[in-house]
């Protein structure tokens, strides 16, 4: 039996040195200590051995298992080192690759436009105001002085969604809304805010526009302020070196009304198409607040006066950068939008 014994740790010990696999090493234990393993085998044959005999041989039984299964504890952690080190070598990545580039958006210039528009009048005390894109027929027309059937209703036809609401066609509705909200307080604020008209698209005109609606209610506003602060804006807007001119204009909620135009920088005043060969580009309709419109938004006109602009951001973009379509601002040629983030 002993040399049984001998013969079994022998054989286990060489196939123990050949594992590779965790699989094989299952199998060789099994084969070895297993319930029908040889060990098992071997000491159950010892109830035929001497009381002599029987303790020599199973302390040899004992060591030889220990023996095995030391050695197969100790190839079970090299094989099991062996796959991790493979396992990272598949898996290494190389912090030093530089990364993929992330690309970064930016602000749309119509965005940046109007940004800079309502910081300069936050500066002259103003404050910024929101209405609703989808808005009453009475605050986009009535309100401003615009009953049904009035032949002016013409000058911005509408998206409409039943014949109570539609799409606003500029944000003087906005103007309505602050007055009846405030109640006959002295007012000052700006709205800026997208726009909806039936228009024809072409260079300078586009069915979804921007606007900001400029209003300034209180005590003795005359025309001279409406004019200075035109006047101011414009020379912020594109410097001491652009000429504007002021036309008389109609409004039905103003009175009197004008419409401001810059000398067109495209073509420095020589005529293209974006300017319809008149050197002139409209970028606003103003005038002093028409006393029906301050009365029905309960301001007595005999105490307040006021007045009102409304800008079309759009135009103003256009003649700051020299852009020869309006349709460019919203077709998303990243190329385009890109160009404004390079400075
Ligand atoms: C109005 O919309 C008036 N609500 C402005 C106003 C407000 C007058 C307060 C008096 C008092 P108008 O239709 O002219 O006015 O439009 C004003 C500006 O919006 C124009 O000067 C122009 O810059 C811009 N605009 C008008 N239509 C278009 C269009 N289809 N596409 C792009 N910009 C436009």
């Amino acid at each position: 039996m002993k040399d049984q014994l001998q013969a079994i740790e022998k054989e286990a010990l060489e196939q123990i040195a050949q594992i590779e696999t965790l699989k094989d090493l299952q199998d060789v234990q099994v084969t070895y200590l297993g319930k029908k393993g040889s060990i098992t085998g071997v000491l159950r044959g010892m109830g035929k051995l001497s009381p002599e005999e029987r303790p020599v041989i199973g302390e040899m039984a004992n060591k030889v298992r220990e023996s095995i299964q030391t050695n197969l504890a100790e190839k079970k952690e090299a094989i099991e080192l062996k796959e991790l080190e493979i396992q990272l070598e598949a898996e290494k990545i190389d912090v030093t690759l530089p990364g993929r580039p992330v690309r970064v958006g930016g602000t749309h210039i119509l965005h940046s436009i109007i940004e800079e528009i309502e910081d300069h009048f936050i500066g002259l005390g103003y404050e910024v105001k929101e209405g609703p894109e989808v808005e009453t027929d009475y605050y986009n027309f009535e309100a401003l002085n615009l009953p049904k059937g009035h032949p002016a209703r013409d000058m911005q036809d509408s998206f409409y969604i039943t014949n109570e609401l539609l799409l606003r066609t500029h944000t003087s509705p906005v103007q309505a809304r602050t007055m009846n909200a405030l109640d006959g307080e002295p007012i000052r604020m700006i709205c800026p805010g997208k726009v909806y008209r039936r228009d024809s698209d072409d260079a300078t005109h586009s069915h979804q526009f921007t606007q900001i609606e400029g209003l300034y209610v209180d005590k003795n506003v005359r025309m001279s302020d409406l004019k200075g602060t035109l006047d101011l804006f414009a020379k912020k807007m594109f410097g001491t070196d652009r000429e504007i001119r002021l036309r008389p204009s109609f409004f039905p909620f103003t009175e009197p009304s004008v419409e401001m135009d810059i000398s067109c920088k495209v073509c420095s005043g020589e005529g293209c198409s974006v300017c319809k060969k008149t050197g002139w580009i409209e970028i606003l309709g103003a005038g002093m607040v028409h006393p029906k419109v301050l009365e029905m938004a309960g301001y007595d006109p005999k105490v307040y006066t006021g007045f009102a602009f409304g800008m079309g951001p759009d135009r103003i973009a256009m003649l700051k950068y020299g852009v020869d379509d309006i349709r460019r601002f919203y077709t998303n040629d990243v190329r385009f939008l890109q160009q404004f983030h390079e400075a």
